[in-house]
């Protein structure tokens, strides 16, 4: 798991509008409409289940402490999307007492391993592992014009790889994927073969020369070299940090998608609100 730093997350909060636009340019929705395309659920009667729902972001002390800004970020993302959301004024588990005290609907918390959503109605956990890969791999398949019958790259088979595969699975996509430890692809192929046809990569050169259609979920910068990427490639890059330099996502332009957390948390409040949400 990739620890963020204040600098990655100084300038999410006031970029959040410009961020939902560009999303808009890329694959036709804002946040809010990915995430919930991810879920298989309308926006329309999200929206209004986000009206009502209240929300509390509650600092972490454990591990390596508080991360200056996050609790805010995460907040603001929340409150973007139209949760009633608000940074606990108290951290750890006096945080979780206040939120159940004050008869708050949901927490969200993260220590140095996990970052997690708590419905404190119905008791649904999400984690942002599994919400950022599915929510960035919905984005990639909107930037393809569809998912079905279409062949993806997964780089990096993690947690967040793993849940971008299976979302890709479950619309038809056909996968290949990769990771530095050949041991991860071969565990991560195991757990998804019975669920549709996967391949894995030797390389990510031969990789990237077979696929246009990419997922880096990889935790490494410079995963995907930039002298590897062309013009037709579609990218959606969830990893922390990025697997694709700042001169790649230039050169990319609307062809890639990258956030250290917007997307993720977005994926994690519809995934809190999805029973009481009506189907797509
Ligand atoms: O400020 C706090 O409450 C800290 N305990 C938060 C620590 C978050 C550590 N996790 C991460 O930085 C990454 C993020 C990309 C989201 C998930 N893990």
């Amino acid at each position: 798991m990739t620890r963020l730093v204040s600098g990655d997350i100084k300038g999410i909060s006031a970029g959040l509008p410009a961020y939902d636009q560009r999303l808009v340019f890329r694959t036709g929705m804002g946040l809010l409409g990915i995430a919930c395309h991810g879920h298989g659920v309308s926006d329309v009667s999200m929206r209004e289940q986000m009206a009502s729902f209240t929300v509390h972001v509650v600092p972490v002390t454990a591990g390596q402490g508080i991360i200056s800004q996050f609790s805010a970020t995460v907040a603001a993302i929340l409150n973007f999307l139209g949760i009633q959301a608000r940074v606990s004024p108290q951290t750890d588990n006096a945080g979780i007492d206040l939120a159940c005290k004050e008869g708050v609907d949901g927490i969200l918390m993260a220590d140095d391993h996990q970052f997690v959503g708590l419905n404190l109605r119905n008791r649904k956990v999400v984690g942002n592992s599994e919400e950022t890969g599915r929510v960035f791999a919905a984005a990639l398949g909107l930037m393809a014009g569809g998912i079905s019958a279409e062949e993806f790259l997964v780089v990096g088979c993690g947690p967040v790889g793993e849940a971008a595969a299976k979302r890709l699975m479950s619309e038809g996509g056909r996968i290949t994927l990769f990771d530095i430890d050949p041991a991860a692809s071969e565990r991560l192929h195991k757990r998804l073969s019975p669920v549709g046809q996967v391949c894995i990569a030797g390389s990510i050169d031969e990789a990237l020369a077979h696929h246009s259609l990419i997922l880096d979920a990889s935790p490494a910068a410079n995963a995907i070299p930039d002298r590897l990427l062309d013009a037709n490639m579609r990218i959606a890059a969830p990893g922390v940090p990025s697997g694709i330099s700042d001169m790649g996502i230039e050169y990319l332009q609307e062809r890639v998608i990258h956030d250290k957390l917007e997307l993720g948390v977005a994926g994690m409040a519809v995934g809190l609100l999805i029973e009481s949400a009506s189907r797509e």
